[in-house]
């Protein structure tokens, strides 16, 4: 079995290296499970790239601008059966992986997203940006009754066939929105067997490319626009 991690970078040479360091490679040995870790790069102009290809990392760069681009371009690369998607700010337990993959396969799943709110280190979120998730996460609730406690987690675990369940990846948000769009889909999805599991948050490194207002209208309206356009 082979298993794609995804991380998009833009600038992040703070978090990259420990994110990346983070993931317990002993286990994946073990089991006998290939790793394959592709970083998607916005052109940094950090050491961002140097450092995660130290690191072993496969880095491509995806040059137009956008959290949901990269992850377009980058999950088209991934090889794996399974892929795992983070942040490279260290904030997604990349430690637990792992886990969670071997909770994927032993539960038949096919999709995990991951809920932080389970557990905030602290000072890793702040109130406004805990405020603001709530009120996402509840729209994205009643407009697609679909129960789940974080719609902005960035971090998932799923089998790659489940891409082709779904609509097709270029049709997904370029934005910050693609993170709510994927558990939309894949939720939603007739043969996919979604759910979220409780994570863990830590405090970041580096400095964050999520500007809260505008981002979080932008994902306000989505939600509303892809209600609209969604047919069940
Ligand atoms: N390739 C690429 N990566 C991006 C782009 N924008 C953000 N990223 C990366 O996507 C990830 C998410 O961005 P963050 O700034 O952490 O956004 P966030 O997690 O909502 O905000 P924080 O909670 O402050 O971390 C990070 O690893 C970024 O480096 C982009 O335009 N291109
Ligand atoms: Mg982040």
């Amino acid at each position: 079995m082979k298993v794609t991690v995804v991380i998009p970078t833009l600038n992040e040479e703070r978090g990259i290296g420990k994110t990346i360091d983070m993931i317990n490679k002993e286990y994946f040995r073990k089991k006998g499970w290939e790793l394959e870790i592709l970083v998607v790069d916005g052109n940094s102009t950090d050491k961002t790239r140097e450092i995660a290809e130290k690191k072993g990392a496969k880095v491509i760069i995806e040059p137009r601008k956008g959290y949901g681009r990269a992850y377009k371009t980058g999950l088209r690369e991934a090889k794996g059966d399974i892929i795992v998607t983070g942040d490279a700010d260290a904030t997604y337990p990349f430690d637990k992986i792992h886990e969670y993959i071997e909770y994927l396969l032993n539960n038949n799943l096919d999709f995990l997203t991951t809920n932080r709110f389970a557990e905030i280190k602290k000072g890793a979120m702040s109130v406004k940006h805990r405020f603001g998730n709530l009120i996402l996460s509840l729209t994205l609730c009643i407009l697609f009754q679909i129960w789940i406690k974080d719609s902005q987690s960035g971090m998932w675990i799923f089998r790659r066939e489940t891409l082709n369940k779904v609509q097709p990846l270029e049709k997904f948000d370029d934005g910050m929105p693609f993170s709510e769009e994927i558990k939309i889909e894949m939720f939603k999805a007739k043969d996919v067997k979604a759910e979220e599991i409780p994570s863990t948050l830590y405090v970041r490194e580096g400095e964050a490319k999520l500007q809260s207002f505008r981002d979080g209208w932008a994902n306000l309206k989505f939600l509303f626009k892809k209600r609209i356009r969604w047919r069940y």
